[in-house]
């Protein structure tokens, strides 16, 4: 029976709350800083995280409000620089926290001998000051958005993790907070849990193997849908290996 030999987490929504107050407030400072009228209010903001990728998401809005393809070809590269300066500079300031559990389901990961990785769509200039300011030496592979550059919910930034692990998605257990995410990781043919937050919880999850609203830090989590009657208090390594076991036997 294969053992589950590493844990694929994503980075905004999963190990830390980012969007909201970090990258929506980077956004707007870029758009002020460039001198245009828009502004992302915390539940339109919601509604386009449905678009991954930075770029993605400005072009697409730029394009909705009418700008033209020329003019969003010239404007989207530089706002979205701007952006990732902005967001380092916020990741700096450590405005940026760990989801509460996410440190001690590392560490408890990581004594147990399970390796662990990160496949974000996010940019490689933010994403790496990030992690080692906040997990520091934790992650064994760190896969960006430049590594893959096909957004979720292309399977691209699991495959590029589980290459550098050197691991097939048997040996892999895949831990997001979106339905772009879940179905990134199911199409790498990763188990996955889906640990929701604010902007995700009214995703149709369906496909998880796990569906739960915390890590468990102190208080036991909701469990919101669990196929495979885990019925977990919090998630830790025990709980990881069970999993592993239940979709590699079945
Ligand atoms: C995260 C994203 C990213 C971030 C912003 O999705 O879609 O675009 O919102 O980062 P996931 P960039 O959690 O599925 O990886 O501006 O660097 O793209
Ligand atoms: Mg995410």
């Amino acid at each position: 029976m294969t053992e589950t030999a590493a844990v694929i987490f994503d980075v905004d929504g999963t190990l830390v709350d980012s969007e909201r107050d970090g990258h929506r407030v980077a956004f707007n400072r870029a758009f002020e800083e460039l001198g245009l009228p828009d502004r992302w209010g915390v539940e339109e903001y919601g509604e386009l995280l449905e678009i991954t990728g930075g770029q993605r998401r400005l072009d697409a809005h730029l394009g909705a409000r009418g700008m033209a393809e020329e003019e969003r070809r010239q404007l989207v590269p530089r706002l979205h620089e701007r952006k990732t300066e902005l967001f380092r500079e916020i990741v700096a300031g450590d405005r940026i926290r760990p989801r509460p559990g996410v440190e001690r389901l590392l560490h408890d990961l990581r004594v147990t001998g399970i390796r662990l990785a990160v496949a974000t769509t996010g940019t490689r200039s933010w994403v790496e000051p990030l992690i080692s300011r906040l997990f520091d030496g934790l992650f064994e592979v760190v896969i960006t958005g430049d590594d893959a550059p096909v957004r979720k919910p292309d399977p691209s930034a699991f495959q590029a993790a589980l290459d550098r692990l050197g691991l097939r998605h048997r040996d892999a257990i895949a831990v997001e907070d979106s339905r772009n995410g879940l179905h990134a990781a199911r199409a790498a043919s990763l188990p996955c849990i889906v640990v929701v937050n604010g902007y995700t919880r009214h995703h149709d999850l369906r496909g998880a193997d796990l569906v739960v609203d915390g890590f468990g830090d102190g208080e036991t989590v909701a469990v919101l849908d669990d196929p495979h009657g885990l019925r977990p208090a919090r998630l830790d390594a025990p709980l990881f290996r069970r999993l592993g076991q239940l979709v590699n036997s079945g």
